[in-house]
């Protein structure tokens, strides 16, 4: 099932010819959750500074809470406190990515 939902994405993204690389980024982006987290972090920055803001974080937030309808509120404050591991006062998508991979399916605790 799932393979002929890939089939016919291909097939419409690629006319159905599908380069081995192009495969084996799929596979990879499918495979790791970092890459997930990771176009989180990069979608969240969205005016690209390589920063989370506060809208930025806000927005994101509302994103997570629709991937994952347990996890918590949080403030910028608390979230800039956990994330930003070098204490530059900046979360950047490093930061970003590891935070999301942190807190992404362990709302419950
Ligand atoms: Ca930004
Ligand atoms: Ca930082």
């Amino acid at each position: 099932m799932q393979v002929q939902a890939y089939q016919a994405y291909w097939a419409e993204k690629c006319d159905g010819k599908l380069g081995l690389q192009d495969f084996i980024d799929s596979a990879v982006s499918i495979c790791k959750t970092s890459t997930y987290a990771r176009d989180y972090a990069i979608k969240a920055d969205k005016n690209q500074d390589g920063v989370i803001s506060a809208a930025e974080f806000a927005s994101l937030l509302e994103l997570l809470k629709a991937h994952d309808p347990n996890l918590k509120d949080k403030s910028f404050e608390d979230f800039v406190a956990e994330a930003d591991t070098n204490n530059d006062g900046q979360v950047d998508i490093d930061e970003m990515t590891e935070w999301i991979e942190k807190n992404s399916g362990k709302s419950e605790q």
